[in-house]
């Protein structure tokens, strides 16, 4: 078995998303965009897929660095495959991301499990078949009857209770909102929800990554009065110790590091520092399943949980071989927007949801998500 190819297919599809200037996603009009399919090919013809964005897998990248390493190599040695393409991360000059390497290592996945008749999930080791959802709001907005006030938050709340969601995590108001940061909003928007939802629904909130340690103080004894289940990223995560400070004194779980780089060897840093009281890992943040489970591995080998950031078929599958961690993040959400709604590219939604919060695992074989290869290929860019 030998790889002799890797293709990348661009194609476009209507968005109902867009990104302001710090990147967070809102709802926007409907519109023209582009994503990619990456496709690893081996010598009896078999293909592993994986959905990504565009600019990770520019040509170049493929040219330069990928099919270099992958061709001639069998499909099913994944650690070395991907130690090796970590490796030239150094010397890409930063052009080798985390998320190319993660769409590599997941279209490696989704060929094993394909070849093997096998949902990536079963073929890892599942835990479980389903798994509970939290609901995962969108960052606040101006926009009315959005997420532009606390009430907007307690009445999306109550309506996510009525979808199925048994718990609910908020990101708040985050600039470019005009009157963001602001920890007093982040608290009545909190407070609301928490009045909404009564006493036992667990609530976490993702607030604006850049308080002050005295901000991020204050906000979290609030957190602890309202019963929050965990305070995700109130601070710059580049700060370990800033986060090893703010667990010390909160008695509410402190989560991370989400988004700071250094794959499982940062995770296993904030753990020995005490910066966390819950890990986190997500397949974009750290360079696909491989890394993440080791992080998994790592917090379960000190009594810890650790809960995946981010949806799609690669993240539900990481809450699906894990006995430490509760939930999948089903997001972002946002009440102008139909998360259900199947995309153009896709014939099923990777992660569906039923009346009672949990998201049931595909059974196809591969990562899990059902590609209508011919909406792509009669769209292609
Ligand atoms: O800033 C944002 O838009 C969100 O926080 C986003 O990064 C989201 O992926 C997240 O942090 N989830 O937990
Ligand atoms: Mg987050």
């Amino acid at each position: 078995m030998k790889i002799v190819d890797i293709g990348v297919r661009v194609f476009r599809h209507v968005s109902t998303q867009v990104r302001d200037s710090d990147g967070h996603s809102h709802p926007g009009d409907a519109h023209d965009a582009r994503q990619a399919l990456l496709t690893i090919t081996d010598d009896d013809g078999s293909e592993g897929h994986c959905l990504s964005p565009v600019q990770v897998v520019r040509p170049h990248l493929i040219d330069g660095f990928v099919r270099h390493v992958l061709v001639g190599q069998d499909p099913f040695d994944r650690e070395r495959i991907w130690q090796e393409l970590a490796h030239w991360q150094r010397g890409s000059t930063g052009q080798l991301s985390d998320r190319a390497l993660a769409i590599v290592e997941m279209a490696l996945w989704d060929l094993a499990g394909r070849k093997l008749g096998l949902p990536v999930y079963k073929l890892i080791g599942a835990y479980r078949d389903k798994v509970p959802a939290y609901g995962s709001t969108m960052c606040g907005d101006e926009m009315k009857g959005g997420l532009a006030t606390p009430e907007d938050y307690a009445r999306y709340a109550e309506w996510l209770l009525g979808r199925g969601y048994k718990a609910i995590k908020l990101h708040t108001w985050m600039k470019p909102v005009s009157f963001a940061p602001d920890p007093r909003m982040d608290v009545k928007a909190c407070a609301a929800v928490r009045e909404a939802v009564g006493p036992d629904i667990p609530l976490m909130l993702d607030a604006y990554h850049g308080y002050s340690r005295s901000d991020a103080l204050w906000l979290g004894r609030e957190l602890q009065k309202l019963g929050y289940y965990w305070y995700e990223e109130p601070m710059n995560e580049a700060s370990m110790s800033s986060y090893a400070w703010l667990a010390a004194n909160l008695d509410i779980p402190v989560i991370g590091p989400e988004c700071m780089e250094g794959k499982f060897h940062t995770r296993a840093e904030w753990i020995k520092a005490g910066a966390c009281d819950l890990s986190r890992t997500g397949v974009h943040d750290v360079g696909g399943i491989g890394p993440s489970l080791k992080i998994i591995h790592l917090a379960e080998s000190f009594g810890m949980d650790c809960e995946v950031h981010g949806g799609g078929a690669g993240n539900l599958t990481l809450t699906a071989v894990q006995k430490n961690g509760r939930w999948y993040e089903r997001g972002l959400l946002h009440p102008f927007l139909d998360y259900d709604e199947v995309p153009e590219y896709l014939n099923a939604r990777p992660d569906p949801m039923d009346a009672d919060g949990f998201v049931h695992l595909s059974r196809l074989p591969g990562l899990g998500d059902d590609i209508n290869f011919e909406y792509i290929n009669s769209n292609l860019v």
